[in-house]
């Protein structure tokens, strides 16, 4: 297939182009390396080092004959992502994973937010326009968010619920509750994308992804200079691969509160495997489908005992558990319960957090411990201002 990745330089694009790749699909990258400058701007990086992508794609050349084509654009600017787009062969599949993504970076202050909403917004609506009026038939693959249903008390469909209402029934999208300005974002495409399948006949599958783990990939592990990116921070570090390398740190685990808060949660590796799934198997024109991606669903505390029982147990290492004040608004104590039949059905074959995998983050992170700044480990950005803080507390 003929497959454009937006966002091909990040963590899970950047797997997913070699993956697909390898799999001999015609693999166009388009990013404009903003993740690379908010970095910088906010003196975080990589745990592992990375390559430019210039030097990415060249080494997977020199290692496999395979090309990635690249081309540095920003899906913000709408005339240069036409000009793509409408090229001569039509892509079979665009995979949108160029966004903001992290739910801190939007809750940092008004600026980010805002940075977060145009980014994201801009140009999940560009891409729309772009395939309505250039190329209606490519299948758009969009990376949402398990984190746009929030955490109802009720069980979580995938994208879709029946409600009897008044003697009446109808299938509506799934309620909305996302939990910081990011996830907002995420909810919004999904209604810019149904709109858009409704009424132009565009075609789209709408990956509801859960929190992603891990690192290696059979593509990745063929050679440093294509080593993927592992954040460890407060703001792009997410919760299983921070505990790892804080292990790795001798740092205590910095669980939010009581840590009850239960996510979905998947491995780097089924979500290649995921994205060639959904391009392989298209939605039809006018179809909008969600599918739930993610294989099994941990509490924050459940996982940071998980991670103190391999570190202490297999790897010798102690481990303490340290429960933070949670800089977050979000419930520490609730029910959940998500379904993700869909990619099971279409043939997904869940790779199950283990015992190999921790061991495996906790050994790359012992590599690396000289990268880190100790600084970035603790949690910054709070959800509420001290005196919201305050009268919360009061209430
Ligand atoms: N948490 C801790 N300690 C930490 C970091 C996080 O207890 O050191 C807690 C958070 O309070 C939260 C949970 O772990 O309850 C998950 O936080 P996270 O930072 O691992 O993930 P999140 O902010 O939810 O965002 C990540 C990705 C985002 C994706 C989302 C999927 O950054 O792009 O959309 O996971 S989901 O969570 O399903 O919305």
């Amino acid at each position: 297939m003929k497959i454009l990745i937006a966002g091909g330089d990040g963590y899970c694009g950047w797997a997913s182009a070699l993956y697909l790749s390898a799999r001999d699909h015609d693999v166009t990258i388009i990013d404009n390396f903003i993740r690379r400058k908010w970095d910088n701007e906010h003196d975080l990086n990589s745990l592992v080092p990375i390559f430019t992508l210039d030097e990415r794609v060249k080494e997977w050349n020199r290692l496999t004959g395979k090309t990635i084509h690249i081309i540095n654009i920003d899906v913000t600017n709408y005339s240069a992502l036409c000009e793509i787009i409408n090229c001569e062969t039509k892509f079979d599949a665009l995979v949108h994973f160029a966004q903001q993504r992290s739910a801190p970076f939007s809750m940092i202050n008004c600026d980010h937010a805002i940075r977060t909403h145009i980014n994201n917004t801009v140009g999940n609506m560009n891409i729309l326009w772009a395939l309505h009026e250039y190329s209606p038939n490519t299948h758009l693959v969009k990376l949402g968010t398990m984190g746009e249903y929030g955490t109802p008390n009720i069980d979580i469909e995938e994208g879709f619920i029946t409600i009897e209402h008044n003697g009446r029934s109808d299938r509506l999208p799934y309620p909305k509750q996302p939990g910081s300005f990011y996830h907002l974002t995420k909810v919004s495409d999904s209604d810019q994308i149904i709109f858009a399948c409704r009424t132009w006949n565009l075609r789209a599958t709408d990956l509801n992804q859960g929190i992603v783990y891990g690192y290696n990939t059979d593509e990745i592990d063929l050679s440093p200079v294509l080593a993927n990116r592992f954040d460890y921070d407060h703001i792009f570090g997410t919760v299983l691969n921070r505990f790892c390398i804080q292990v790795a740190l001798g740092y205590p685990l910095t669980v939010h509160g009581e840590g009850g808060q239960t996510r979905s949660f998947i491995d780097i590796r089924d979500t290649v495997k995921c994205i060639e799934i959904a391009c392989q198997t298209p939605a039809k024109p006018g179809e909008y489908r969600v599918f739930n991606q993610f294989t099994e669903m941990f509490s924050v505390l459940e996982l940071a005992k998980l991670v103190k029982q391999v570190s202490e147990n297999i790897m010798n290492i102690p481990c303490e558990i340290s429960h933070l004040k949670n800089p977050r608004t979000e419930k520490e104590v609730h029910y959940y319960n998500c379904i993700n039949t869909n990619l099971r059905s279409l043939g997904l074959q869940p790779t199950l957090l283990s015992n190999e995998t921790i061991v495996s983050l906790i050994q790359l992170a012992k590599k690396y411990t000289n990268q880190v700044n100790l600084k970035l480990i603790p949690p910054q950005i709070q959800w509420k201002s001290e005196n919201e803080q305050i009268s919360a507390a009061k209430q």
